[in-house]
């Protein structure tokens, strides 16, 4: 698949849940256009349905595997991909250890992947599918309690969680904090988890993310209100070597996750 029209296909899902993206990129860009840094997309690790599953298409596409990081307290594994253009955003793959759920939420989760022909991982449309299996409002509730971010991929299934504006190449943005101010002025809200800026010129990285919209889902049972997606701005740094660092922050991807959860 061509790799424009992959993120274009992202992009307009994404939009159709994430109204403050379009905002975002008025504010930030002024007409014109955002570069984006990376995107990310979730998944369970359950057999030919997780990172690996993904990573196949992204290679097929002209990327090439970058770094692996392990959220332990989340339960959760996860990889980047990177892509020989250097204007083409780059992947994060997260997929969850379906093992460490509660017996009850983990059949829970079969039962999702039960309802999906296979096939779907085989094509590079898989990144932009959506929620190939019927949930109802009482099981997201459950998954919730136990694993936001299980309940958020149990109802919004296979898409971009985020997109990330590459403040590198924002024009008229020096800093992070300065994007940050502008955002705030603006009225969005931050995800404050571990302070509203995550990382530091010494890790190479700096991260901050405004708190998901919220979307209306059709679950089995009924339609409710819940976080869908967000926007992140990333600034990187130069390594030794001169080149931009391109890996992600253990520590700081930790908490972009909680840009998802309501409840912080
Ligand atoms: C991914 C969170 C990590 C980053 O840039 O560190 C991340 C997610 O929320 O699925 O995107
Ligand atoms: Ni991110």
């Amino acid at each position: 698949m061509n790799v424009t029209l992959f993120f274009e296909r992202l992009w307009q899902q994404y939009l159709a849940v994430t109204p403050s993206a379009e905002k975002i990129h008025q504010l930030l860009g002024g007409g014109q256009p955002i570069v984006n840094d990376h995107i990310a997309v979730r998944s369970f690790n359950l057999p030919g349905t997780g990172v690996e599953a993904f990573a196949q298409h992204l290679l097929a596409m002209g990327y090439r595997q970058g770094g692996t990081y392990h959220f332990a307290a989340k339960h959760l594994d996860a990889a980047h991909f990177e892509h020989s253009d250097p204007c083409v955003p780059k992947v994060f793959i997260s997929e969850l250890q379906v093992e460490s759920l509660s017996p009850q939420a983990q059949q829970l989760v079969k039962n999702l992947a039960s309802q999906v022909n296979p096939e779907l991982y085989l094509r590079p449309e898989v990144f932009f599918s959506g929620r190939p299996w019927q949930l109802s409002y009482a099981d997201y509730q459950c998954l919730l309690q136990e694993s936001e971010y299980a309940a958020w991929l149990a109802a919004y299934g296979y898409r971009a969680n985020h997109f990330t504006v590459s403040v590198n190449q924002l024009v008229g943005y020096q800093s992070l904090q300065h994007v940050n101010q502008a955002l705030l002025d603006a009225g969005f809200v931050l995800n404050s988890v571990g302070g509203e800026i995550k990382g530091s010129p010494e890790v190479l990285l700096e991260q901050s993310s405004t708190l998901a919209d919220h979307a209306e889902v059709s679950f089995s049972d009924c339609k409710q209100s819940i976080p869908s997606c967000f926007y992140e701005f990333a600034l990187r740094y130069k390594q030794a070597d001169g080149e931009l660092y391109s890996g992600f922050v253990e520590a700081s991807a930790d908490k972009i996750f909680s840009s998802t959860d309501s409840r912080q």
